[in-house]
């Protein structure tokens, strides 16, 4: 811990930037104003342990890990440093002596919404972790000008807006002019005395955009360091001067494209030349960077694996096989068997998702066309593996007219692993089985983690006054100290201080839903939340039906006991995702139906608040009773959101998917909601002809439900007819057939709530036993088993 700064101290910084940097007087400054001060004033004590660490991990000769994403989901970036710089509550104090409101400040920043969910946060839980354990790390990505659209609901259906969170200047970024690497496509390759010469046919430049990631305690911080695209030339001058000014200005225009948006995706793969063009600018612009470095320190490409570790985030960096070969013979000079063994030994993997959907697939002729020189280097190592592991015809990575970018990360890396026990077993045995049996000892599991800092000690500060007062602060650094916790799960004490953290949670997001959506949320009633990527497979089509059969079921005896729910959800649908659209229309319209049921209002809300992020999560998930992880078993591959409300004292509904599955170990399966098929049950269910009709017909409630929606009571009947045709005659995802047992549990939830005392022990206990789930252990076996890394003492 270095940082000890005064309040005094910190509002004279705070005042020193608001004239200096932001060039304002305090009776002029906008909130803007004073958050960007106090973002520089925070800015300024990073880089002291940033340059350290950097000097550090060069002095030593260390091993350096590199991350290589497409997505980095970072969310606000202020009150997370305001932590782990632990400058509260002296910074609260400054804030208070300059009559300004802490939490306003820290709402004013904009989400970085460079990811569109569980993969890029993922990607910045990793970058915390590396630096609160001191691993030296840069995590590579692109800047992109427009993250994940907003979302916006019109007559209840999802209208996307463009986000543009660089409208404004970003505090946290330095640019480095000076590290800039030339990216090439396209063009053609000749042979030149036996050596390979790639004259590409356009080029654009990327520059290093970095912003450091402090870690826990303040004491190391790495580079999450991001490829803004930018032109070779910036202007056409002959085009210029001849009064051409929009033709001149095209190199720009066309280089910007590049880093321009992300592309709005999440377990589906788009196929256009634009996402290889990005993926190839970030590998590409990464390995030259890694290189450089490289060189510069050591010199011996012989010791490249010995210095560097590279991950790749999903296939979507797996060009970076084929990119390094080509660096290493064509600018290198090293023989194709010297350069693909170092690349080999250098490349890990981490699969994601086992969706065929989402596998990336690119046709020969794209790749041939966009990156000429790289499929030749691909058929290379395709047929290097051919023959040296004799392997039968349809194992390898190009078939046909297809590049199979999943065998090519396989083949290509030293180590491959999945993100929960299941996902790897699955792995293994599906997708990879094949080139599992060649490789035998490749793939390894590597269960994801949450960071705690961010996730605990800054979105729940009630909890973690709790957590403080009774087992230390200790837990920050070594999530496994909740076990101390156990004990007090029997103390009655306690529980009522446990329940009254999480009653104050409820009251401020109740306020917050009553002012953003005018939905009455009892504070007292279940606060029941599904909150991730709207698709097929999470089922919240499955939690809308049982909310229709619950309501009619109240409805139809209002007397009843009934427990008071209130259901939360909150996601978006990619763009082009028809179905995944309808779904959310669909939530829309029986929550205006139901919220307005006078018989039924007391017992069952349902609030949708439209834009879900990063920060949104944040309310959420401390206010949460009940977590929703209801994916068909056998599709989620790990799941994080899942770990975040076990931590924060939720209780999952959950079937026995990804992560669930090793939470339900852990929490204790008493303490823990499971319904629904087993990943083997389902196939085998999906394999059964007529089983989505005949699991409705067998289903008073989900037959109910889906008549209320086609008799028109929630919308106009004709906008679902093709969600309900799905429904009845295909239900690939088995909505259907999880029903019943879902329903039943959700009851089994509504008795056990009824009993606090109980209720409240359980949470506890799930937050005791939820230490497994930190992005620290995560990291830390990355590091044992994937990179072979250690940590390194600060200067
Ligand atoms: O990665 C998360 C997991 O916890 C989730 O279960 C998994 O669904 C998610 C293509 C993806 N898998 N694949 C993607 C994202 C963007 C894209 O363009 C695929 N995201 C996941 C972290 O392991």
């Amino acid at each position: 811990m270095t940082q000890s700064l005064s309040a005094q101290d910190l509002r004279d910084q705070i005042l020193h930037h608001l004239t200096h940097t932001q060039g304002r007087g305090p009776e002029f400054a906008t909130v803007f104003d004073w958050r960007l001060a106090v973002s520089y004033t925070v800015r300024d004590l990073m880089v002291g342990p940033w340059v350290g660490a950097i000097r550090a991990a060069r002095d030593q000769g260390a091993k350096r890990v590199y991350y290589l994403s497409m997505e980095f989901l970072i969310g606000r970036i202020l009150g997370d440093a305001i932590i782990n710089l632990n400058l509260e509550p002296a910074m609260g104090e400054a804030l208070t002596l300059l009559g300004l409101d802490e939490q306003v400040i820290l709402d004013d920043e904009p989400d970085a919404a460079l990811g569109n969910g569980g993969l890029g946060r993922l990607a910045a839980c990793f970058m915390e972790s590396l630096s609160s354990l001191s691993c030296p790390a840069f995590g590579y990505g692109i800047r992109y000008e427009h993250g994940l659209f907003r979302q916006r609901f019109e007559g209840g259906q999802q209208v996307e807006t463009p986000e543009d969170w660089l409208n404004q200047p970003h505090p946290w970024e330095f640019v480095r002019i000076n590290y800039s690497y030339e990216i090439g496509f396209k063009g053609h390759v000749d042979m030149v005395d036996g050596h390979a010469v790639w004259h590409p046919g356009e080029s654009v430049v990327a520059r290093a955009y970095d912003t450091p990631v402090i870690g826990w305690g303040g004491d190391w911080a790495n580079t999450l360091r991001l490829w803004g695209a930018h032109p070779t030339t910036l202007l056409d001058l002959k085009r210029f001067n001849a009064g051409d000014h929009t033709a001149a200005a095209e190199p720009e225009a066309l280089a910007r494209t590049l880093s321009r948006v992300l592309y709005p995706d999440d377990t589906t793969e788009s196929g256009k030349e634009l996402r290889l063009k990005q993926e190839y600018f970030l590998t590409s612009a990464a390995l030259q960077d890694i290189l450089a470095r490289f060189l510069a320190e050591h010199g011996d490409l012989e010791i490249l694996p010995d210095k560097v570790a590279i991950q790749l985030n999903d296939t979507h960096p797996a060009i970076a096989g084929p990119e390094l070969i080509r660096l290493l013979m064509d600018v290198h000079g090293l023989a194709f068997d010297r350069a693909q063994d170092l690349a080999r030994r250098t490349l890990n993997y981490t699969n994601h998702t086992l969706l065929p959907e989402a596998l990336e697939r690119w046709s020969t002729w794209l790749m041939g066309r966009v990156l000429p020189r790289h499929m030749q280097i691909i058929q290379m190592i395709d047929e290097d593996h051919r023959k040296t592991t004799n392997r039968p015809a349809h194992i390898g990575i190009v078939h046909g007219d297809q590049v199979h970018m999943g065998e090519l990360a396989f083949i290509m890396a030293g180590r491959v692993n999945g993100v929960s026990a299941l996902h790897t077993d699955l792995v293994k045995d599906t997708v990879f089985a094949d080139l599992h049996k060649l490789h035998p000892d490749r793939i390894v599991n590597q269960t994801n983690g949450v960071t705690p800092r961010r996730w605990l000690r800054m979105s729940n500060p009630a909890l973690t006054r709790l957590l403080d007062d009774t087992i230390g602060t200790g837990w920050t650094k070594d999530l496994d100290q909740l076990a101390g916790l156990e004990t007090h799960a029997g103390d009655a004490t306690f529980l009522e201080h446990l329940r009254g953290a999480k009653r104050a949670n409820k009251v401020a997001l109740s306020d917050g839903l009553l002012a953003g959506l005018g939905v009455k949320a009892d504070p007292d009633a279940i606060f029941d939340v599904q909150i991730k990527r709207i698709h097929e497979y999470k089922r919240q089509l499955l939690n809308v039906l049982e909310a229709i059969a619950l309501w009619k079921r109240i409805h139809d005896s209002p007397n009843g006991d009934w427990t008071p729910r209130v259901k939360i959800f909150g996601g978006k649908a990619a763009p082009g995702y028809w179905l995944a659209k309808s779904v959310i229309h669909l939530i829309n319209d029986v929550a205006a139906k139901i919220n307005n049921d006078p018989v039924t209002a007391k017992y069952l809300q349902i609030a949708y608040p439209p834009n879900y992020n990063v920060s949104m999560a944040e309310d959420l998930i401390p206010a949460a009773d009940l977590s929703e992880q209801i994916s068909t078993a056998g599709k989620e591959a790990s799941g994080t959101g899942n770990m975040k409300f076990t931590m924060n004292g939720a209780l999952t509904i959950g079937t026995l998917d990804g992560a669930n599955v090793e939470i339900r170990e852990h929490v204790g399966p008493e303490n823990f909601f499971l319904f629904g098929l087993t990943a083997e049950e389902a196939a085998a269910e999906k394999a059964r002809p007529g089983h989505a009709r005949a699991a409705i017909e067998a289903s008073e409630d989900m037959k109910i439900a889906l008549q209320l929606i086609a008799e028109g009571q929630f919308g106009r009947a004709d906008s679902y007819y093709t969600l309900l045709d799905r429904t009845w005659n295909d239900d690939p995802f088995l909505v259907a057939s999880d029903f019943d047992s879902y329903f039943a549990t959700q009851r089994a939830v509504d008795r056990a709530y009824a009993d606090h005392a109980a209720w409240d022990r359980m949470a506890a206990l799930n937050i005791a036993r939820s230490g497994f789930f930190s992005s620290d252990r995560t990291i830390r076996g990355y590091m044992r088993d994937i990179w072979h890394a250690v940590p390194v003492v600060p200067a």
